[in-house]
Order: structure tokens, then C-alpha cells, then sequence
């Protein structure tokens, strides 16, 4: 019985969104998502056991933090009873800007400790596992594209995240614009919270998603750029637009950021392959077909307001190092 153990987990960002729950308690999602899975921006994160420890003890890039929701999900793949651990969880991209590091961090998080406790789950079963923590966590579990299906039942047996394709099936590129460093004023949860209580568009959004889901596989499977830039850029601003109808409405965007999704659409006039998305924070995430990031990345590296560009890839599934 292994004393310690690693894993990594890339960070995701969906093409069409997931913003709103049909349970909270469980953190089901009201409506499915479909993803990609990056190579450069991960989650690196050790469990070890620590019996001496009365309660767990988790840092996250070195610093301590409430243990508590870490170890709600140690105990789903251990027991309630298990060792205590000494959970160390490292990003190496800004924690808490609209990157999903809870995604990559809850996706390591249970396979490190599925390892550890010896438990031997299937992945879809670690993907639910990982959606109690965060719900865009479920999808970091698979490399390349994936979707999260929302399911019906009560008890969330039918929501779980399904890989669809392998990076090499089409292999996306993607530049991520660095507007603002800091953390974002609302998280996700609860923005998307607020959004379900008081925006009069949230009802309308969720019932666009399965088209948009439909649509999107489709142009994956056919690796139709065009047909997977309308929906994904149509998804991430229904989905803003949703937030933004809110009370009080929620603005994620500044000024770059809206100069960075002008400067894509300008990038794709011209022929550049190309669209924007963007989620719970001010970055633009542009994706990119194979070969056309070098000239994105330069573009939006020269907007003003953008500190910093990360060039990325399409990355493998969570997994043990
Ligand atoms: C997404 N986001 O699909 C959407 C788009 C942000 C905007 O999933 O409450 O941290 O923990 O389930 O997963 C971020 O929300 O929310 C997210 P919880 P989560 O990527």
C-alpha cells in the first residue's frame, strides 16, 4: 500500500458551457457541456497518508487552505473513516482568473486518491466523483474532447463526463489572453447561482444547450472549424448574456477582453482559423486550428490591457505520475 502518490490533471474550457444546476446539494449540472482538455495548463497534486493527523491538511501552491472540501471528496473514494492526509495541489497557471483550476484540481485530486485507497473505480464513476468538488471537473478526467452528460435521474446515476475523441483526432491549438491576474470578484458557482435566482434568460439558455451539444459533437466529429466556431462563440455569449441579465448583473469582461474578441473576429475575416471563448473571468480563450496560433498568439499579445498569451494544446486524460 503505496504511502504517497501523484497525479496531473490538464485544465478544460467547454465550447458549450455549463452554467446553471438541477441540484445543488449533489452539483448537478441543469444542462450537458462539451470540452477540450489542455496539455499546458495543469494540476499537479500528492496525497500522502498521515495517520498522526487528527483532521487533513491541504496547500494549494504552497499555501494552506480549508481542508474541508478536499476531504469531503477523500472520503466519497475512501471512507469516512480513512487516514488523514497531507494533500499538497499545485497550478502552473493563475489560480482563480477564469482558468478552471478547480476543474484540474478536483480531476487529479480523485485519481490520486483512487490510487491511494486502492479503490479501482472506473473513470466515469471518478468523473462523477470529481463533479461533487466542481462540476467542470468531471470533463478534466478525459484528454481531447469530452462531454458532460447532465442526466435526469434524482441521484445523478446518468450524469456523468464521456471521453469522445483523443487529441490527435483533431488537434486544436489554443491561446489563452492574460487580461487581468487577479482573482475574479464572483465565482463561478456563485454567479451561476445568482444567474438561476434572478435572470429572466436563464430559463432560455438552458434550453439551448442540447442543440448547441448536438451541433458541436457533430462538427467535431467532422472536424467542420467553421460549424464548431458559430456554436461555441453562439454558447459562450448566451451564456454570459444569461449572467449579465442577472440581479445585480454580472460582467465578467473588461475592456481587453472585448478588444481581444474583436480582434479574433477580425483574425477570422481575414482567413485565420480561429474563434473566442470565454468563461467566469475576464480571459479570452481563443481556439485555433492546427497551424494558425503562432499569428493569434502575436495578435492578441498586442491588445492593450493583454499582460501575457499561453500557447496550449489539446492534452491527454488525468492520470497518474
Ligand atoms: C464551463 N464554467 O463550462 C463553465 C463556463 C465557467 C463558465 O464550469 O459550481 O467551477 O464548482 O460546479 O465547475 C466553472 O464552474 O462550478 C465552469 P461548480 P465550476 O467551463
Amino acid at each position: 500500500m503505496a504511502k504517497k502518490l501523484t497525479a496531473r490533471a490538464g485544465a478544460n474550457i467547454a465550447l458549450v458551457k455549463y452554467w446553471g444546476k438541477r441540484d445543488a446539494a449533489l452539483n448537478l449540472p441543469a444542462a450537458g457541456s462539451l470540452s477540450i482538455t489542455l496539455s499546458g495548463l495543469e494540476t499537479v497534486t500528492t496525497i500522502e497518508r498521515a495517520p498522526g493527523l487528527q483532521v487533513d491538511e491541504f496547500r494549494l501552491d504552497g499555501t494552506p487552505q480549508d481542508a474541508a472540501p478536499v476531504g469531503r471528496i477523500l472520503d466519497l473514494i475512501g471512507s469516512q473513516d480513512r487516514v488523514r492526509c497531507r494533500i499538497d495541489s499545485r497550478n502552473n497557471f493563475p489560480t482563480g482568473a477564469g482558468l478552471a483550476s478547480s476543474a484540474s484540481g478536483y480531476a487529479a485530486l480523485v485519481v490520486v486518491a483512487d490510487a491511494l485507497f486502492e479503490r479501482g473505480l472506473e473513470r466515469r464513476e471518478l468523473s462523477q466523483i470529481a463533479r461533487r468538488g466542481s462540476g467542470s471537473a468531471a470533463r478534466s478526467l478525459y484528454g481531447g474532447f469530452c462531454r458532460l452528460h447532465a442526466g435526469r435521474s434524482d441521484q445523478g446515476e446518468d450524469c456523468y463526463a464521456e471521453g469522445l475523441y483523443d487529441p490527435d483526432h483533431w488537434p486544436l491549438e489554443v491561446v489563452v489572453a492574460i487580461t487581468d491576474r487577479g482573482p475574479k470578484a464572483v465565482s463561478s458557482r456563485d454567479g451561476m447561482n445568482r444567474t438561476m435566482r434572478t435572470s429572466p434568460y436563464y430559463p432560455a439558455w438552458v434550453e439551448t444547450v442540447d442543440a448547441d451539444l448536438a451541433e458541436a459533437e457533430a462538427a467535431v466529429a467532422r472536424r467542420d472549424f467553421d460549424m464548431l466556431a458559430e456554436v461555441a462563440e453562439s454558447s459562450a455569449l448566451k451564456m454570459h448574456a444569461s449572467a449579465l441579465a442577472a440581479r445585480p448583473g454580472l460582467l465578467y469582461w473588461n475592456p481587453a477582453t472585448v478588444a481581444c474578441i474583436q480582434a479574433v473576429g477580425r483574425l477570422r475575416g481575414q482567413g485565420t482559423g480561429v474563434f473566442f471563448t470565454m468563461d467566469a473571468g475576464p480571459q479570452v480563450k481563443a481556439v485555433c486550428l492546427p497551424g494558425h496560433a503562432e499569428k493569434v498568439a502575436a495578435h492578441l499579445a498586442e491588445v492593450p490591457g493583454v499582460s501575457r498569451v499561453i500557447r496550449t494544446g489539446l492534452g491527454p486524460a488525468a492520470g497518474l505520475l
